[in-house]
């Protein structure tokens, strides 16, 4: 009897996060949540979103797409943010006044009160979709936080250390979590082990079906 109280209960309490992680569950209710998948889907039709090629030329599962000044793109010439979409040739939509004002909130209750992002990339993960362990360095300062909104189905996030062979720690992403990367934890190797179907709230079409959509908000220069 006990026991079984205690498992349930242990098996809903979140995994301790390091310091520098601030993870804001269900921070966005849902109707609001879907005002911002409307927004985005302003965002594609300026900005559609668009898969990126391997070395090998075979094409990467997930899509991305980004809004604000500049966007993170990876081509032959490597990684970096662009100013224009790379097969449109057109700048970038402005990120939506109501996903910035979010993630400046956000930012600000974790201490930093001047965040003002100029990128926000928009990963589409399909529903075999994952992301590799990986740090994110193309930024001007580390010091700025970034800012992710988790939309659509679950994803377990993969949390690691300074150090890529450091061990690694699976936290899931539900449908409006915010989570705010800042001071000891902006360096972190992160990723995404896999996306959870059927878990997603409602189905919207800015999410592909059965995935995730996730929003990262930076400031890159
Ligand atoms: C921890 N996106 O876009 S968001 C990325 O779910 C990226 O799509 C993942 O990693 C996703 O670069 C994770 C949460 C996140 C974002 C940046 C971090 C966690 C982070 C930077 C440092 C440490
Ligand atoms: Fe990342």
């Amino acid at each position: 009897m006990r026991a079984a109280a205690q498992a349930d209960l242990f098996g809903a309490v979140d995994p301790v996060l390091p310091p520098g992680i601030a993870l804001f569950r269900g921070r966005i209710p849902l109707a609001e949540s879907r005002v911002l998948l409307d927004d985005m889907l302003t965002v594609f039709a300026a900005a559609p979103p668009y898969r990126l090629r391997m070395k090998t030329g075979a094409y990467v599962i997930n899509q991305l797409t980004n809004c604000g000044e500049l966007g993170w793109h990876s081509d032959s010439q490597g990684y970096r943010y662009v100013d224009r979409h790379p097969e449109q040739g057109t700048p970038w939509p402005a990120i939506p006044p109501r996903v910035k004002a979010a993630a400046i909130a956000a930012a600000r209750e974790c201490g930093v009160a001047d965040f003002d992002p100029d990128a926000c990339l928009v990963n589409l993960y399909a529903a075999e979709g994952k992301l590799n362990l990986h740090q994110d360095h193309d930024e001007a300062d580390f010091a700025w936080p970034i800012v992710s909104f988790s939309f659509g189905n679950d994803g377990v996030f993969a949390l690691g250390g300074a150090k890529r062979r450091d061990p690694v720690q699976g936290v899931t992403l539900h449908h409006g979590d915010v989570m705010v990367l800042h001071g000891p934890g902006r360096m972190l190797f992160h990723g995404v082990k896999k996306i959870v179907p059927g878990t997603a709230p409602f189905q919207h079409s800015a999410i592909p079906a059965n995935g995730r959509l996730n929003l990262t908000l930076r400031r890159a220069t």
